[in-house]
């Protein structure tokens, strides 16, 4: 054992055991990590990080012991705040110091990015590597895009697996996967935004103060849906078109949860969070031909839909469906 090993174990086993002579073990430990007066803490979680950020020593049943190795990320500061000094993740972004990530879209615009595009992130309990989210900077700026449809170049009749890992390209046409979506609606209280275009070209909106998903285990299930504000108004009725929605669980065409003995799937052809068929269906098929009159159920086939629009309700050629934290 070295002297200077000798000497944390000592100045440890006095720091953690004896308050009143603290003062003089931490002017021993700095001196012994030779940092400067002005970085010497110790705080309540009990471990010491030096100066620089550069070493993190554990206090643990009067023990030290140092890390392997402590650095502070590139998107990290070395500081002090409320008397702990160690890596604290620059605005935006989270983790702890050594790591540190966007938890979504907001987190990149926060950090200053206002240009819309494809960056990468993190939610907060994620455990697979960050991934790539398209986000999207207007309106107000920092959501994260999960679903866009532009013109029916991407197959959106898919299956489980394929809408729970996500298909397509973030600057076109897509859906993120419905794991990501649940990280990401699970780590705070989400607002979600949807944007559509009717098929004479005429925009369109829908915002909600509340929006989130569960995970697989209960089949995505749509578990919160907040108030509805915008103008993608059901013309017909005083609900939205998404309301009908809430509290179903996600299907696709091989895993039939929507509350009819037929499957909406296959008939409306694309993963969504049905219960009957209708009315909302933002994952139908592009441009599909036999639309019907449209007045109920968004046609007789499988159009992109989004019942009653003031518009024509049936092959709507834009969406775009995308959160932000509340
Ligand atoms: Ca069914």
């Amino acid at each position: 054992m070295e002297e200077s090993d000798f000497l944390f174990r000592r100045n440890c086993f006095i720091t953690c055991n004896n308050s009143a002579r603290s003062r003089s073990s931490l002017v021993k430990l700095k001196a012994a990590i030779s940092a400067s007066e002005d970085d010497m803490k110790l705080p309540a979680g009990g471990f010491y990080v030096n100066g620089n950020c550069t070493k993190r020593a554990h206090c643990i049943n009067g023990n030290v012991t140092w890390d392997g190795e402590y650095s502070c990320s590139p998107n990290a500061q070395c500081e002090e705040q409320s008397n702990v000094r160690r890596c604290y993740c620059r605005t935006g972004y989270h983790g702890d110091g050594q790591t540190c990530e966007f938890p979504d879209c907001k987190g990149v615009y926060d950090s200053g990015y206002n240009t819309s595009g494809i960056y990468t992130i993190k939610p907060t309990n994620w455990t697979g590597s960050p991934f790539t989210a398209y986000c999207n900077m207007t309106d107000g700026g920092g959501w994260t895009v999960f679903q866009r449809r532009v013109n029916g170049s991407v197959d959106f009749y898919r299956n489980w697996t394929s809408y729970k890992e996500g298909f397509g390209e973030l600057d076109h046409e897509f859906w993120l996967g419905n794991d990501k979506l649940y990280y990401l609606t699970n780590q705070g209280n989400y607002t979600l935004r949807i944007d559509l275009v009717d098929s004479e070209g005429t925009p369109f909106y829908a915002k909600y103060d509340l929006f989130r998903i569960n995970d697989e285990n209960d089949k995505y299930r749509l578990s919160e849906l907040g108030s509805f504000d915008g103008t993608a108004r059901d013309t017909h009725s005083a609900n939205d078109a998404m309301h009908y929605h809430f509290g179903q669980a996600f299907s696709t065409h091989d895993r039939d949860n929507d509350k009819i003995y037929h499957s909406c799937v296959k008939e409306r052809y694309g993963g969504w969070w049905y219960k009957g068929c209708c009315p909302a269906n933002l994952n139908g098929k592009y441009n599909a031909t036999n639309v019907g009159d449209g007045t109920y159920c968004c046609g007789l086939e499988s159009t992109v839909c989004w019942r009653n629009l003031p518009g024509p309700n049936h092959n709507i050629k834009y969406t775009e469906m995308k959160i932000r934290p509340v």
